[in-house]
């Protein structure tokens, strides 16, 4: 060991900071890469970024959530977890800054690091037992990391690793950097400055570096950019695991198929939304983090709580139940008026009354909460879910497995509710509950228990702004009351009488309704207003309301200019 008093760091050349901070980053990468790595052998969520993301997005409060949907339009996944990269490389650095001073110090701080990774993924919901090994792995490999970093780091003919901290304890404190340096400038320096002293460590390379140096940056940013393939690689490796199980769905045939769209189910102006949303146009609401990947092989049902008979199922039962086959129009409670937060499909799935009735549920279970592998929660008034509506465990969309951004293997579609109160994606639980014994996500979140969809009306040709000429234009979107189904659409113009339109078929009351009108448009400025009526005659209100807490309310109106 080489003695203290002669190395001390040159004066005027304390060693630099950042090579903690960057031992830190490094470290931090290696065991992030690895944590997903791994985690892709266990599952998503486990990996260490994923679970603590998965906490934060629990726990932001309301207002945080509603600006990012506000701003971003969907929850912002990207931009959470830029976030996230940036609050941890902070962290990092500051952890590499401590290990290279006093090494002990440095672990602890990769040890709190790691227990914050451990309790996120074992809390997770979907935990299991192997859930916090990958932030295990991830914790231990940053450990050897940074241990490895501080011998290499690069000691200038005056800077011994001695003078950048040690693990003599607290007691015998070197103090930070520049205290290190204040101290060097009252000791005799052992060849301060020149490239010919007698120790291996001043010899500099090429370059005019010590070389340790290369060895110290060559080790860090190999980790980073390892980490930079892995995390990105575990989560396609596990992403396309999942991709090739839902490929091998064969979805049966429902025993009570979707009689066959009429024809008129369009108006066929152009512009309009079509009637069937593809999957690819499908708006997206979800708070998960990376979308929850899940292999029907590994997903389970259970529906238990207040019932006489509690009941698991796998993916393989689940399809080998009778199907239905129906197309239900979802909506978002989130949608401003006007917006797009709805979309119509064709679902294929298992009655969900059908279930319920096989494990008997207690009568006072006014409540069933879904819970879905990420966690996320929502509570269906359990009669709407027996009332005879075809509400559903859905496995299939427009034909096809649910694509896992819409809820594969199985999510739950409900006419007539707003989807954060019926229509949980990546379900793995029925619990039969009551309102006054569990508050779901959203509701938590100050929105309603209860959230039957509000009638609503959407003006989709022409766009809001267009310049038009004269003559007669065709004005026509959708419309949609779920489950009770719309009956009239009426427009006017500027502060006309309300004016029939003219309404599309649709197969049942659960789906929206295309609506047309045709305007003989005069010049000047106009201002073009929608309103529906749903099958039980109640007007759609010209009240504005946003939408927390049931729904927004108020009248597509746009204004156009025509020449
Ligand atoms: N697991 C899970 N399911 C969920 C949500 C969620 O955040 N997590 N959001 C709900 C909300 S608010 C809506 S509007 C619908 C949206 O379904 P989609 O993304 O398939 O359009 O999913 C519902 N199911
Ligand atoms: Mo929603």
């Amino acid at each position: 060991m080489e003695t203290r008093k002669t190395d001390r760091p040159a004066p005027g050349r304390p060693p630099k900071q950042w090579y903690g901070e960057l031992a830190g980053v490094a470290a931090t990468a290696l065991a992030l890469g690895l944590g997903e790595l791994m985690a892709a052998a266990t599952g998503g969520p486990s990996a260490p970024l994923v679970a603590v993301g998965g906490v934060a997005v629990d726990a932001a409060p309301t207002p945080v959530k509603e600006f990012a949907v506000a701003v971003f339009y969907t929850y912002d996944k990207l931009a959470l977890q830029a976030g996230i990269v940036l609050v941890l490389a902070v962290f990092a650095a500051f952890i590499g800054v401590l290990a290279m001073r006093r090494l002990w110090y440095g672990l602890a701080g990769v040890a709190v690091f790691g227990m914050i990774g451990v309790l996120a993924s074992a809390t997770r919901p979907s935990a299991t037992w192997a859930y916090p090994l990958p932030t295990v792995a991830g914790a231990v490999a940053a450990a050897g990391l940074l241990v490895l970093l501080r011998r290499t780091l690069p000691r200038r003919a005056a800077v011994s690793a001695q003078d950048l901290g040690d693990d003599t304890g607290p007691g015998d404190d070197t103090g930070p950097d520049t205290d290190v340096a204040a101290q060097g400038t009252h000791t005799p320096v052992r060849g301060a400055g020149s490239p010919s002293s007698d120790t291996g460590n001043s010899v500099l390379d090429g370059a005019g570096q010590p070389p340790g140096r290369r060895r110290f940056l060559a080790l860090a940013v190999g980790a980073i950019g390892a980490a930079a393939v892995a995390v990105p690689g575990g989560r396609r490796l596990w992403a396309q695991r999942v991709a090739a199980a839902r490929a091998a769905v064969v979805l049966p045939s429902p025993s009570s198929p979707a009689a066959p769209l009429p024809a008129k189910v369009s108006v066929g102006v152009p512009g309009v939304e079509p009637f069937v949303t593809s999957a690819a146009d499908f708006y997206r609401i979800d708070t998960a983090l990376t979308v929850p990947q899940m292999e029907p092989r590994d997903w389970r049902l259970t529906i238990h709580g207040r019932v006489k008979r509690p009941l698991t199922l796998t993916y393989e039962q689940l399809l080998a139940r009778p199907m239905v086959e129906r197309y239900i129009t979802l909506a978002c409670v989130s949608n401003e008026v006007g917006g797009e937060l709805v979309g119509n499909a064709r679902w294929l799935g298992v009655p969900i009354k059908d279930l319920l009735d096989e494990v008997e549920p207690d009568d006072s279970a006014d409540q069933v909460v879904s819970r879905s592998v990420d966690g996320y929660t929502a509570g269906t008034p359990t009669a709407a879910l027996r009332d005879g509506r075809d509400a559903l465990l859905a496995v299939g969309m427009n034909g096809e497995p649910l694509p896992v951004e819409h809820g594969f293997p199985v999510r739950m579609v409900v006419p007539g509710l707003y989807g954060y109160v019926s229509a949980t994606k990546w379900l793995t639980e029925l619990e039969l509950s009551r309102f006054s014994d569990f508050s779901a996500y959203w509701v938590r979140r100050d929105y309603a228990a209860l959230a039957p969809v509000k009638t609503q009306s959407r003006i989709d040709t022409p766009a809001a702004g267009r310049r038009l000429e004269q003559g007669l234009v065709m004005v026509a979107g959708v419309a949609w009351a779920q489950h009770r189904g719309v009956s009239a659409v009426e427009v006017r113009v500027d502060d006309g009488p309300w004016q029939r339109a003219q309404l599309a078929a649709v197969p049942s009351v659960d789906t929206w309704r295309q609506w047309s009108w045709p305007w003989p448009a005069t010049p000047g400025e106009h201002r073009l207003q929608v309103r529906a009526t749903d099958n039980t005659g109640q007007v759609q209100t010209g009240q504005v309301h946003e939408p927390l807490p049931d729904g927004a309310t108020g009248r597509h109106t746009i204004k156009v200019t025509v020449a």
